[in-house]
């Protein structure tokens, strides 16, 4: 299973919606690194890479976008479009994002501080690159 997610436990009351992202918790590893992805303009697909090391959790906070994972055997495809359920993207794993509503913004929580040297961003280096690992 390549889409694997998280449901964050909503703590919201009467007043309103609390959602608590906690690393080595909710949140299954250190985290480094936080950023979000916002003004997508209509019809971009962004992505197209994967991580040699990098594990990442990302949560549409607002409006939606959909995820293609690819392993080089299998390809799944997740719709982001809630703010309390969070997508793990293990490392070694292709990622393309389409479809991103106008109002999306997506929060990524990373395993590691941002190394361009951890990306692979040819696909058919990241078959080869994953031949070599199994
Ligand atoms: C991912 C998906 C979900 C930085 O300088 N620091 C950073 O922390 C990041 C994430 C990016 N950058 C630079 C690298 C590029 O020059 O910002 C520029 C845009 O990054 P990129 O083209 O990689 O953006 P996306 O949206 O294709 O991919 C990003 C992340 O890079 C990637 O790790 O998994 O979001």
């Amino acid at each position: 299973m390549l889409t694997k997610t998280i449901k964050f436990p909503p703590l919201g009351d009467q007043r309103g919606h609390l959602v608590a992202l906690e690393a080595n918790k909710t949140v299954p590893f250190e985290i480094k690194r936080v950023y979000y992805l916002f003004g997508t303009k209509p019809g971009v697909s962004r992505g197209f890479h994967a991580h040699k090391d990098l594990k990442q959790v990302a949560i549409a906070v607002r409006g939606s976008c959909r995820f293609v994972l690819k392993d080089g055997k299998n390809e799944e495809s997740i719709i982001l479009s809630d703010s309390t359920t969070g997508l793990l993207i293990e490392s070694a794993v292709w990622r393309e994002m389409y479809d991103f509503s106008e109002d999306c913004v997506l929060l990524v929580l990373a395993s590691e501080h941002y190394d361009e040297a951890d990306y692979i961003r040819n696909y058919q280096e990241f078959l080869e690159f994953m031949n070599e690992k199994n």
